[in-house]
């Protein structure tokens, strides 16, 4: 296909949507395109330079006439003038609001026939589509696009049982960058953490919102510790992580619960751990999943949102509902007394993350996608 000119914006220092992003900006780059972060500060995951990749920073003064920073106006008005200087073909914004509805706008500012790619990935539907004074603005933001994508069947349902849009929405499953997720040898390193040989590792990698139950975990947790010896990594950081560490303590097994905080090397980490649990209630896709999962570490996670499209039961994890504890950890207590299950659900899930969501079949669909929407020269 011929080499585009693309914008990508994106949250740049929030979760999943962010990660996604830029490792997307990164293949696209390395397959030939030119890219163009246009966010509010240096993507995290953009640790390395490419020739072909550029950023231009969204500055919004905080002028004490204005009561709020107009970061929105700000980026559609950045987005315009990258559109001119740079000829963009397109622009791909990750979230409805407020990138998509700046896309419109910045697109609108300049004049210029660039297409507009928005892809859902679940806050911006599930958590602010439920906002009555939003829902305008997110149906705006889709409809104004050239084509809209989510991160799962199960987004995309939802975004059109909730938002009602004009337009038509396509899944674009994520993916990993399997260069960096893969099973790795984690003995040192387990070793380092004072792991013995007997024990088994469950790890649950969040943001710590409340929408993630990380108190179920660790109520799973002390279930399956009761039955096997075990350990139990909390990875990340957020709102709840106070409550989370009062939580352990007052179990009989805070010293093996360990709370790791935020961490950059999750392929690593995930070398030490035998089981990734995600109990959410509320989960477009579950990406941490499928990270741990091209590193050979097989989920149980909650019959909600996307996990079911990443979790195959019985094969690479398993499904329970949402606080179901009990299940979590009869599942878990089962797979860790029969190694060969687990060795066999260890294989499912690298071999899924290679059949369904490798980075070059994801890649090449939003490749066809730009192709149907960028500008005609
Ligand atoms: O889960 C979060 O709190 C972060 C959030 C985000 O906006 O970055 O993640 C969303 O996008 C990820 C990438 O597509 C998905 O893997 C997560 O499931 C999704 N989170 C929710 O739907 C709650």
């Amino acid at each position: 296909m011929r080499k585009l000119k693309i914008g990508i914006t994106c949250y740049p220092t929030v979760g999943g949507s962010g990660v996604m992003a830029t490792e997307l900006g990164k293949m696209l780059a390395e397959r030939g395109h030119e890219i163009h972060f246009i966010t509010s500060s240096m993507p995290f995951r953009l640790n390395k330079v490419y020739p072909n990749i550029f950023f231009h920073e969204v500055e919004v003064n905080n002028y004490s006439v204005f009561q709020y920073p107009p970061y929105d106006i700000a980026l559609a008005s950045r987005m315009a003038d990258v559109i001119r200087d740079e000829h963009l073909d397109l622009l791909h914004v990750h979230y409805a609001i407020p990138h998509a509805v700046c896309a419109a706008l910045g697109r609108d500012m300049s004049g210029e026939d660039v297409g507009i790619v928005t892809t859902l990935h679940g806050t911006d539907i599930t958590v602010l589509g439920d906002d009555s004074l939003l829902t305008t603005a997110i149906k705006y933001g889709i409809d104004k696009s050239d084509v809209v994508t989510a991160v799962s069947n199960s987004l995309r349902e939802q975004t059109i049982d909730l938002i009602h849009p004009n337009k038509d929405i396509e899944t674009v499953h994520n993916f990993v960058d399997e260069r960096e997720y893969y099973p790795r040898d984690g003995q040192a390193l387990r070793q380092a953490f004072s792991i013995t040989e007997d024990e088994k590792v469950m790890v649950h990698v969040s943001n710590f919102r409340k929408v993630k139950h990380v108190p179920d975990i660790i109520e799973t947790f002390v279930k399956v510790r009761k039955a096997i010896p075990s350990k139990l990594l909390l990875i990340g950081d957020g709102p709840d992580k106070h409550d989370a560490m009062q939580q352990a303590k007052a179990t009989p097994y805070a010293d093996d619960i360990l709370f790791l905080g935020k961490q950059e090397n999750l392929a690593e980490l995930y070398a030490m751990a035998d089981l990734k649990f995600l109990m959410s209630e509320k989960e477009a896709f579950g990406l941490v999943l499928l990270e741990a999962m091209a590193c050979g570490v097989p989920g149980i996670g909650t019959n909600i949102g996307g996990i079911p499209e990443v979790i195959i039961a019985g094969e690479n994890g398993y499904i329970v509902e949402v606080g179901d504890t009990d299940a979590a950890a009869t599942y878990a207590i089962e797979l860790f007394k029969d190694e060969e299950k687990l060795q066999s659900f260890r294989e499912a899930a690298i071999r899924s993350v290679k059949q369904r969501f490798r980075s070059t079949k994801i890649v090449e669909e939003y490749e066809a996608i730009y192709e149907k929407v960028a500008r005609k020269k």
